[in-house]
């Protein structure tokens, strides 16, 4: 597996180097100053490219090519963004990256409800609580029918959790909801906030389904001549959010995505951390199902709690098989690699680690400080490792785990 480091470009503050020794060869990394909705310029492309190269390292993954509303609504400028997300990916292609990751979650991508929830180790980690997101949307977004996706028991638990709150607490938790976490490209307040949920007003699942495939059909044909491997990412988490559809969260789902668009350009991140959210998504099973149409894998556990809420655990110790999905993917590798695939190598990357050590306190984006994510990256690589030395048939990549042991 070639194991990839998201980089958030020059602002972010865990330098390039960082990556580098963390033991990365390849970074993630999207243009994420620009405003989403326009193309890539292709001069910018080639300077952020340039700069990975220059420390060493190749840009293996673009992460993520912006998907304006429009495109998702099929409505107003949803031409010219779809030409546009065409534009970066011929700009992305022609500097040389071939994979590009992306998602189609209306209005807000990933969503946590605390950004540092203190371990029993005394580490942090990012958090949704069910309840917490309850009370925020009942109680402070006021987002009108919200009661009617809510039992009667939530909306009380709620009801006390959101009395409970300070001031400070509100502030805090509207931030992290909709004011913008690591990674997503938009921002909200709460009136804007409502606005953009109400342009979803009567959007089913089928629908936003429709609006993918159409953009399925304009974009695949491109990314067939382009070599482009295409690579959506599951809903996080998957489920619907505030009345709005998520299409991407389950087997089904999945398989009616890939077989919307059947070719092997429309594949998907395999997010085991998103994925993983939900309980009846069983992923070793969906791993081998989805195999030859994984481009990309985000790998990283959740623990799941009791009431819907989850946390993000040790890379190898939430509630999924990680060892079981490394298993599987391994075999994949094997099977690209006997069939002759130049492009064998699937990238991985730690997806979110827990903020520890000297990084608390020196901000950064949430999930993505640098002690966690190289935990998590020696953690897997270990495992890599200790699967490819016990089962001989996985070793695609003997001679890289030699000369790791040479190093
Ligand atoms: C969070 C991420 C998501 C993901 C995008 C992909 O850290 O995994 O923000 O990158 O949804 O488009």
């Amino acid at each position: 597996m070639k194991q990839t480091w998201r980089w958030f470009g020059p602002e972010d503050p865990v330098p390039l180097h960082y990556a580098a020794q963390a033991g990365a060869t390849g970074i993630v990394s999207a243009l994420h100053h620009l405003y989403r909705g326009e193309a890539w310029p292709e001069e910018e492309v080639l300077r952020r490219r340039d700069a990975i190269a220059a420390a060493g390292l190749e840009w293996s993954v673009v992460e993520s090519i912006p998907m304006h509303n429009s495109i998702k609504l099929r409505t107003g400028p949803c031409r010219g963004a779809i030409d546009a997300w065409i534009d970066s990916m011929a700009a992305v292609a022609r500097a040389g990256i071939k994979t590009i990751c992306y998602n189609f979650m209306p209005v807000v991508d990933w969503v946590r409800t605390d950004i540092a929830w203190r371990l029993p180790s005394t580490g942090y980690a990012v958090r949704f609580d069910a309840v917490d997101f309850a009370a925020y949307e009942l109680f402070i977004l006021k987002r009108r029918n919200a009661e009617r996706d809510y039992s009667a028991d939530r909306i009380e638990a709620a009801r006390r959790r959101f009395e409970a709150m300070a001031e400070a607490d509100i502030e805090r938790l509207e931030r992290t909801l909709i004011a913008g976490l690591s990674a997503s490209e938009s921002s909200y307040d709460r009136e804007s906030m409502r606005a953009a949920i109400a342009a979803y007003d009567g959007m089913t699942a089928e629908d936003l389904r429709a609006s993918l495939l159409a953009f399925l059909g304009e974009v695949g044909p491109v990314a067939e001549e382009l070599g482009i491997r295409l690579a959506i990412h599951p809903d996080d988490p998957p489920w619907p959010l505030y009345g709005l559809p998520r299409i991407v969260s389950t087997a089904d789902d999945l398989r009616k995505i890939l077989s919307g668009y059947d070719s092997p350009v429309n594949g998907i991140t395999f997010c085991a951390g998103s994925l993983g959210s939900r309980e009846d998504n069983d992923l070793v099973g969906m791993a081998r199902a989805f195999g030859s149409r994984i481009h990309f894998l985000h790998l990283r556990q959740v623990r799941r709690e009791a009431d819907g809420s989850f946390h993000e655990a040790e890379h190898l110790a939430g509630s999924s098989d990680m060892l079981g999905i490394l298993r599987v993917m391994l075999e994949e590798e094997r099977r690209r690699a006997d069939s002759g695939r130049a492009d064998w190598e699937i990238p991985m990357r730690p997806d979110h680690g827990h903020l520890l050590g000297d990084d608390a306190g020196k901000g950064g984006n949430a999930g993505y400080s640098f002690v966690g994510r190289l935990k998590g990256l020696a953690e897997l690589r270990g495992a890599i490792q200790g699967l490819q030395s016990a089962l001989p048939e996985l070793r695609t990549s003997e001679l890289k785990v030699e000369e790791r042991h040479i190093r």
